[in-house]
């Protein structure tokens, strides 16, 4: 059994509910889909889950009905949101999160400890929880009343929403730019049996150099999205020769690592390659609606070494990673592939990088 998603939107929406902050997670694909779609309730995308949960207590605390929908991985980044802020304030607002289960060997390790842990995060953080009611829509809606008003959160399980696809006006045209796996493609014979690290980064670009990058030195990173800056950070800092592969999406998530970063210019060797394709491809393609920020300038901001024009073909990364020395960032637009399998576990689960 599954909720309706359409009808559970209007009702949230019937009920004041003004606002979901939103940090996608496939599980909850439908739901943002028809918040994107329905007119009555704003959709508002955020680059973390910490930034979700601080917007909705703004929301409101100036007198809106905010929620939050996130995935299991993201209760961690609101932890001090919610303990130094919601608890001591007394600030309540329902908080969706989906519960990601696992299964050994699948490579998607970054949910194997919250796959049995999760309740007792939120515990820990002084907080009950509630199973979302797939089957019966007004206990969903009643659960979630219980959300606004007392700290508990909601926890949503796979298949709980009807299929609903966004309107036409809302999808993303991305067909005019070249396929990511075709710069990938380009990566690998560059760096062909060159000891260069490449990150890849949570979501499909790691997932798409499994498939297109064979013969580099590849470390895939399931998960701590908007970490991989930093951990190329680390690794440079050690020695190594890196480059980050990385999404819009997961680029914007912890974006304080430029700040550390570019600390270090002149003493590191390391690119990050941003592959625009301006969605959350892996969480279900979601507009991750950041056009309004130039990139190349907030990186540029940061002491990094750039690439002034945006890429948008392979000789003009093929030009511009050659010979890279110190901090570089290259934004490159491309278009969306089709699904390519996941890492599998063997290859994902290393703890040293070569
Ligand atoms: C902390 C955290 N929040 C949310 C997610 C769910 N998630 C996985 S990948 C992803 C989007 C990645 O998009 P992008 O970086 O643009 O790469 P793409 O998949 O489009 O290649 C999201 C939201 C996560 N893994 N971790």
């Amino acid at each position: 059994m599954a909720l309706d998603t359409k009808l559970f939107i209007d009702k949230l929406a019937k009920e004041g509910y003004s606002h979901l902050c939103v940090v996608p997670c496939s599980f909850a694909q439908y739901v943002i889909n028809e918040a994107i779609n329905n007119p009555n309730i704003e959709y508002l995308p955020c680059s973390s889950e910490a930034i979700a949960c601080s917007i909705a207590a703004g929301l409101k605390m100036a007198g809106k009905k905010p929620i939050v929908i996130i995935q299991s991985s993201g209760v961690t980044n609101m932890g001090s949101c919610i303990t130094s802020l919601l608890k001591p304030y007394g600030v309540t607002f329902p908080i969706l999160s989906s519960w990601r289960t696992y299964k050994f060997p699948d490579s998607e390790i970054q949910h194997e400890h919250l796959a049995t842990e999760l309740p007792q995060l939120i515990e820990s953080y002084g907080y009950e929880n509630v199973i979302l009611d797939n089957e019966n829509i007004d206990n969903a809606i009643e659960q979630i009343e219980l959300c606004d008003t007392t700290f508990t959160i909601a926890v949503i399980k796979k298949d709980s929403f009807t299929k609903v696809q966004l309107d036409e006006k809302h999808k993303l045209d991305l067909s005019n730019y070249t396929p990511r796996s075709e710069f990938l493609i380009a990566l690998n014979n560059l760096f062909k049996n060159n000891d260069t690290l490449f990150i890849g980064t949570t979501g499909n670009t790691a997932r798409e150099m499994y498939s297109f990058m064979k013969d580099t030195n590849n470390f895939y990173m399931a998960g701590n999205m908007g970490g991989a800056l930093s951990l190329g950070l680390g690794a440079s800092k050690a020695g190594k020769k890196v480059i980050v592969c990385g999404g819009d999406a997961e680029f914007v998530m912890h974006m304080g690592g430029l700040v550390t970063a570019g600390r270090y210019k002149d003493i590191i060797d390391l690119t990050y390659i941003l592959f625009d394709n301006e969605s959350n491809k892996s969480t279900g393609g979601q507009n991750t609606y950041q056009s309004h920020i130039d990139y190349i300038a907030i990186a540029k901001a940061c002491g990094f070494n750039v690439s002034e024009n945006i890429v948008y073909n392979i000789e003009e990364l093929e030009q511009k990673i050659k010979n890279t020395k110190g901090l570089n960032f290259m934004h490159v637009k491309c278009g969306i592939d089709d699904e390519t399998p996941r890492p599998p576990i063997e290859v994902v689960k290393v703890s040293k990088f070569k």
